[in-house]
């Protein structure tokens, strides 16, 4: 076993308790206001703010620090076709007869359907893969530990990110990712897990009328 190396913590700030309430309800606020959208502007964006948001999420802790997830930022339009293309025949075969009817119940407020046009529209799709394992540079294989709930804060951290740099963004799931990987010729070792698709609402975006549970619906004090 390798002798652990320790540093002072210098990063760490304290706020007075005041301002600690200020601040927290500041940030609440902040991401109450966030809504996941599925109608883009083509409006291009600084890439230079999709890379901050990066480094925000690759902030994420991880499972033993391993950091096992990749980002693919796409911004090619052949690209985004591709992509497009191939989400829309795994999400017409979907609504089309895969999804079980309490799925599509479960979805009926959103107002989905098979056509995504929104892979094209907008600027950035950021395609984030899990690595299940890592590759080390001799080529011997390292055990990744909970890989899952790593990316899935990697995720949260970049969802924040892109909201708090004033753009919007849609976490989408494709009913079968394997294409994602293959147009995107990415290593044995990483798996589809998200797409982020990033930019600005088109001009009238409409969001579903839906709520957020209550505190006493998400939390028990014990
Ligand atoms: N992938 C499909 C279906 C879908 C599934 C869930 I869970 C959602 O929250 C929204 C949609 C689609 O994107 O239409």
């Amino acid at each position: 076993m390798a002798e652990a190396k320790y540093i002072p913590l210098e990063s760490y700030r304290e706020y007075p308790p005041e301002e600690m309430k200020r601040r927290a309800a500041t940030f609440r606020a902040e991401m109450q206001r966030r809504r996941s959208i599925r109608t883009f502007s083509t409006r291009p964006i600084p890439r230079e703010v999709i890379e901050d948001c990066l480094l925000a999420a690759g902030s994420a802790p991880s499972g033993a620090n391993q950091q096992p997830w990749s980002f693919v930022v796409v911004s090619d339009p052949d690209v985004k076709r591709q992509i497009r293309l191939a989400a829309e025949k795994e999400e017409y075969e979907f609504y089309h007869g895969k999804a079980p009817e309490q799925w599509l119940d479960a979805l009926s407020d959103l107002g989905t359907n098979d056509q995504k046009p929104f892979l094209e529209m907008a600027p950035y799709l950021i395609v984030i893969f899990s690595q299940t394992y890592g590759i080390q540079s001799d080529g011997r294989k390292v055990q990744h530990y909970y890989v899952r709930h790593s990316v899935g804060i990697a995720t949260g951290m970049l969802i924040t990110a892109v909201h708090n740099a004033g753009l919007a963004a849609l976490p989408y799931t494709p009913p079968k990712m394997g294409f994602l990987k293959r147009i995107l010729a990415r290593p044995e070792n990483e798996q589809p897990f998200l797409v982020l698709v990033v930019g600005y609402p088109a001009e009238g975006t409409k969001v579903p009328d839906i709520t957020r549970k209550k505190l006493q619906e998400i939390a028990t004090f014990v």
